[in-house]
């Protein structure tokens, strides 16, 4: 399965969205290697427009690419912007794989994400669940612009024979993330909540759903030294789960974010927010069988991603939401 490894050494890496939390955590990643790293803000290539993305890839013609941007967001966001994550992350797809393909790059790594899998997959998921069942409802958009992102690159494969290949990271937390309420997803979302909830001197916290869902969370570091591995030793039209391997409940990780975070009150559920998909932890087994395993604990990566949020983010740390 392995190909001879892909050596980063001399070459010109584009990383794609390199301003987004996977995207910047994969800029430092390569930070020490000794590779030339390519980027291109929004301003200078819009990666939905065709054209621009096949220009710059044709101009700067890279050796290796890392897909990284796509809209994203949390259960709200996906829910209510339907347009927004089926039809920017099919565009930034389509465009990049082809532009990708006919700049001759040697290598790319698309990332998808845990929501492609059924609703009711059997837990772990193994990636043989791809495709088995119907999707959660509340992030079906952004699934079907995943998978199409997934087979893209195995059709490049089949009848070009590019070394192309998909990574798909459980749910990520970690430095540059989004902690807009209406757009984030639940780790800085309640990482936000429960600082402001301290400042105010508030007695609760309010936590969308049940509280029951479990989710799996993995540090964004350890998913861009996961990518940058697999890169270099993996060569396959099958694509790798990159998880932890280990699941908790939402309750559970909100009692942890106030722990961390130091705020003593209670939790409230709003049983009006949906709960999303009941459980989604992944099978890592492919992945550790490549010689990978995450090394990043829960509770020390929520505390450094707190220390984050208060230093790198002070307009927003130090002010309360309305
Ligand atoms: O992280 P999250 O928005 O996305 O929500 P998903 C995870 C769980 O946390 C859900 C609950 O059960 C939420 O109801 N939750 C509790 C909260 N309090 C909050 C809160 O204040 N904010 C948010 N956002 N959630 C996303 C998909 O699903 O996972 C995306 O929508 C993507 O497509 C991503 O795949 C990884 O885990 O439910």
């Amino acid at each position: 399965m392995a190909a001879t490894p892909y050596r980063l050494s001399g070459k010109r890496v584009f990383v794609a969205g390199h301003r987004g939390m996977v995207g910047s955590a994969i800029m430092r990643r390569l930070s020490g290697e000794d590779c030339e790293l390519l980027t291109a803000g929004r301003e200078e290539v819009d990666l939905r427009r065709q054209e621009q993305v096949e220009d710059w890839l044709a101009t700067s013609r890279p050796n290796l690419v890392f897909m990284a941007a796509a809209t994203v967001g949390g259960i709200f966001a996906n829910d209510t912007r339907p347009a927004d994550f089926l039809y920017d992350n099919l565009a930034i797809e389509t465009n990049i794989i082809h532009a990708a393909h006919k700049a001759g790059v040697e290598k790319l790594v698309f990332l998808g994400s845990s929501c492609i899998y059924p609703r009711d997959a059997d837990q772990p998921m193994t990636e043989a669940a791809l495709l088995t069942g119907p999707l959660e409802p509340t992030n079906q958009w952004y699934a079907v612009a995943k998978i199409a992102g997934i087979k893209l690159c195995q059709a490049y494969r089949r009848q070009y024979g590019v070394d192309f290949i998909s990574v798909m990271p459980t749910n990520l937390y970690g430095p540059h993330d989004n902690f807009d309420l209406n757009a984030s997803h639940v780790v800085p979302a309640l990482m936000r909540k429960a600082h402001e909830a301290k400042l105010k001197g508030d007695s609760t916290l309010v936590v969308w759903g049940s509280g029951l869902p479990r989710r799996e969370f993995m540090h964004v570091d350890d998913l861009a030294d996961a990518c940058v591995h697999l890169a270099a030793v993996y060569s396959g039209e099958e694509y790798v789960n990159v998880g932890v391997g280990r699941d908790l409940s939402i309750r559970e990780l909100a009692e942890l974010i106030c722990e961390v975070v130091g705020f003593r009150g209670m939790l409230v559920f709003d049983a009006s927010r949906p709960d999303g998909t009941r459980r989604k932890l992944l099978d890592v087994s492919r992945l550790t069988g490549l010689g990978w395993r995450a090394r990043i604990g829960l509770e020390e990566g929520l505390a450094a991603t707190y220390r984050w949020y208060l230093e790198s983010a002070p307009r927003l740390a130090g002010t309360v939401s309305e």
